[in-house]
């Protein structure tokens, strides 16, 4: 955040979002009539789990990047036949827990691992308990890879590719299309979207002391056609000075703090870029809108 504020552009990463409340709001945003791909990607799932369960292997070593409240994986773990093992890494340690000890409830065979961990920085997984070494695979939903710049996505595909080798990677895609339902998706009536992106700056406040007055800033998100991408800001309402310990730094009316990218991709565009990371792209599902994309990337 110091680093946001003392720089220009502002840009702060998306990881920041996910505190216990941030946590909250997004499965709130899940919910949301405007936002189709939680339930696009979730019909996907339903739809072809034995066709996936079939590439992932009857007794897979499961990996979930951002598992979150791990809803999506219940789908995968259903149409495997003898899951050994689901290790879902999250950000937000309390919300992994939660979703961790669900799991455990009703998969009363499933060793569930998980890991509180940024997945931006190398990952280095748990020996399994008998020592053996099942193939590996990594479920990346939600389009959550739209997070990273073109180059960052290529770079955690490597890195993905090398922990997978011999296994693959079942991921989801949020697809390029008609510009007024992703702007929709990200300005949604009920709000949910402004006060997730506003509760960074309540985070702020609270873990760093920061004195940011949520009022003082507007939720703005807009489809940016050329690079095909959301971008969400803040936006200044006013020239202010925010406090961080003992420095101030001055905010100018309309200058912003870019909170977050949200890449679309083509499928074809997509595949390109996991060639170049070291996959074999194999099957894709997408609905019959075309409005988002599952892959299967073979390592
Ligand atoms: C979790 C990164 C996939 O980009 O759509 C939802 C986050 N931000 N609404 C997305 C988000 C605003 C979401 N990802």
């Amino acid at each position: 955040m110091r680093q946001a504020l003392a720089e220009q552009p502002h840009c702060i990463s998306p990881k920041f979002f996910y505190d216990a409340a941030g946590s909250a709001l997004f499965d709130r945003i899940c919910e949301l009539p405007e936002y189709y791909p939680t339930r696009t990607e979730l019909a996907l799932l339903d739809r072809h789990a034995e066709e996936m369960a079939t590439l992932i292997g009857p007794e897979a070593d499961l990996i979930e990047f951002g598992a979150g409240s791990a809803t999506k994986v219940r789908l995968l773990l259903a149409a495997m036949q003898r899951p050994r093992r689901f290790v879902p890494i999250d950000i937000s340690a309390e919300h992994l827990q939660g979703a961790a000890a669900a799991l455990r409830r009703d998969h009363p065979g499933l060793d569930v691992h998980p890991l509180a961990a940024d997945f931006t920085k190398p990952i280095q997984l748990p020996p399994m308990a008998d020592g053996s070494r099942p193939q590996r695979v990594g479920f990346f939903p939600g389009s959550s890879i739209g997070n990273f710049s073109p180059d960052e996505a290529v770079g955690f595909l490597r890195q993905a590719a090398e922990l997978l080798r011999g296994g693959g990677l079942l991921i989801g895609t949020d697809l390029v299309k008609d510009p007024a339902l992703l702007h929709a998706a990200y300005n949604d009536a009920a709000g949910v979207t402004a006060a997730f992106n506003l509760n960074l700056l309540t985070r702020a406040n609270r873990e760093l002391g920061t004195d940011f007055d949520t009022r003082q800033f507007a939720h703005y998100a807009f489809y940016e056609p050329r690079l095909q991408r959301i971008e969400m800001h803040l936006v200044s309402r006013r020239t202010q000075t925010v406090r961080l310990g003992s420095e101030r730094f001055q905010v100018m009316e309309g200058q912003t703090l870019h909170t977050e990218n949200s890449q679309k991709f083509t499928v074809e565009g997509f595949r390109r870029m996991a060639r170049q990371a070291g996959f074999t792209p194999g099957t894709v599902w997408t609905d019959p809108k075309q409005h988002f994309a599952v892959h299967w990337l073979a390592a």
